[in-house]
């Protein structure tokens, strides 16, 4: 719906603003700090970026759409993190929630990425497309200490017919 693009554009000014300087950057060069995607947030040494959904497919024997809502998680050797993810749909005034997830992850062995996958139905909300997105925040244990919550971050919005 035409509110719901109103809304996105100004939610995602800041990427739109990368966006516009990567295409001034293609004829000349790429800088590095472009590689981060712009919804990555830091924290107490992890990185998390709520990916943009995508659609992987169909249930059966429902014949919902699929959405995975992917998270990448970077954490450095010696951690665990606790990961708080809520799917939404992008609504003028109240957001419709279409739950909340804890994923518990370890790095104690290693350091390293991982992507965290969490594949749902398509929930029907209103009559026309669903923008979907999904937020995150997480907290980072080392040994007996765990950080504060971090700040949310949302995910960019998928739009897709149900
Ligand atoms: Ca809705
Ligand atoms: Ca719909």
């Amino acid at each position: 719906m035409h509110i719901h693009r109103i809304l996105a554009n100004r939610k995602t000014k800041r990427s739109s603003v990368l966006g516009a300087a990567a295409a001034l950057a293609v004829a000349t060069i790429v800088p590095l700090s472009l590689a981060t995607p712009a919804q990555a947030l830091t924290r107490n040494g992890c990185t998390v970026t709520p990916e943009k959904p995508r659609f992987v497919g169909f249930d059966v024997p429902t014949g919902k759409k699929l959405i995975d809502y992917p998270l990448t998680v970077t954490c450095p050797k010696g951690v665990t993190i606790r990961i708080i993810q809520d799917l939404w749909e992008d609504d003028p005034f109240y957001n419709d929630h279409n739950g909340r997830f804890t994923h518990d992850r370890s790095f104690l062995i290693a350091g390293g990425t991982v992507t965290v996958h969490n594949v749902q139905k398509l929930v029907d909300t209103e009559s026309g497309e669903e923008a979907v997105f999904h937020s995150m925040s997480f907290k980072v244990t080392s040994g007996t200490i765990t950080s504060g919550t971090s700040g949310g971050q949302n995910s960019a919005n998928l739009y897709i017919y149900d």
